[in-house]
């Protein structure tokens, strides 16, 4: 008995070894899971559901055949991907989450998010979610026709790419009193959520109690999975594409 977590593999057509990776993962690991959560940035873009992109059909499916052999699989929305709407869902039979979630893991509360919403160093990167975040200008975003809407996710992903290169290493990790203030409006000990590229299980005590913050790692040259069992056990592991 095992339930996984995954996040960040940014699949895209420019990195077909991951995607080859993630769907031999789904194949040989995630079908003998009790349930699968990707914890968002599953793609690295997303401009709507109604983008005929090859690769977006493949994992739908993949992701379909693994809910038909009874795995559920559930998704939090990534800062890249937040645009993956109903119409996904319904293809890949995933069950989209809010994007603070908390969940029963074998009798233990675990919240589990993205990881983004905790880098509240970087107001830059804030200020540009409440924007890209708004369901009017998501509504109006949504409405120009895809040629439109390809150039603009370019030309933003240009110009992050560019900033980013001037953003400190500490700038982009999560701040620690965001850390403890989300475990603390949720009432919970436990967390898991990826965006940092940190993989790693922090321990951690509040308020006399021991804590635990397990980071995702991103799929670059490896894959990477947490598995969680029902003796508590938790195990960070990378595997090779
Ligand atoms: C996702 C990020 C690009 C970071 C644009 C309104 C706007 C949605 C969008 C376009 C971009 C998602 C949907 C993408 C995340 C980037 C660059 C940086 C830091 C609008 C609603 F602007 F036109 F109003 N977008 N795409 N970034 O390419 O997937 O998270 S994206
Ligand atoms: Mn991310």
């Amino acid at each position: 008995m095992t339930t996984l977590f995954i996040a960040d593999l940014h699949l895209s057509d420019n990195e077909p070894a991951i995607t080859a990776g993630f769907l031999v993962f789904l194949q040989r690991e995630a079908v003998h899971a009790d349930a699968l959560y990707i914890l968002g940035d599953l793609f690295e873009f997303w401009i709507g559901d109604d983008d005929p992109n090859e690769l977006h059909d493949t994992v739908a499916r993949a992701l379909a055949e693994l809910h038909d052999k009874g795995i559920p699989c559930y998704f939090i929305h990534g800062n890249r991907d937040f645009l993956i709407g109903k119409d996904f869902a319904k293809r890949s039979k995933m069950v989209l989450l809010p994007e603070e979630c908390v969940i029963d893991v074998y009798g233990q509360k675990v919240l589990i998010m993205h990881g983004d919403t905790l880098c509240t160093d970087d107001p830059g990167y804030l200020r540009f979610r409440r924007y890209i975040r708004n369901p009017i200008i998501q509504k109006i975003f949504l409405s120009l026709p895809l040629f439109l809407r390809q150039k603009i996710a370019g030309k933003l992903r240009r110009q992050s790419k560019r900033s980013n290169r001037t953003k400190s290493s500490l700038m982009m990790d999560v701040n620690p009193l965001a850390v403890i203030k989300a475990l603390k409006d949720h009432q919970v000990i436990h967390m898991i959520h990826g965006h940092t590229h940190r993989p790693a299980i922090h321990d951690m005590t509040i308020g006399g109690r021991l804590s635990q913050r397990a980071v995702l790692g991103a799929w670059h040259d490896n894959g990477s999975v947490l598995r969680v069992n029902p003796d508590d056990q938790i195990e960070l592991a990378s595997f090779p594409l």
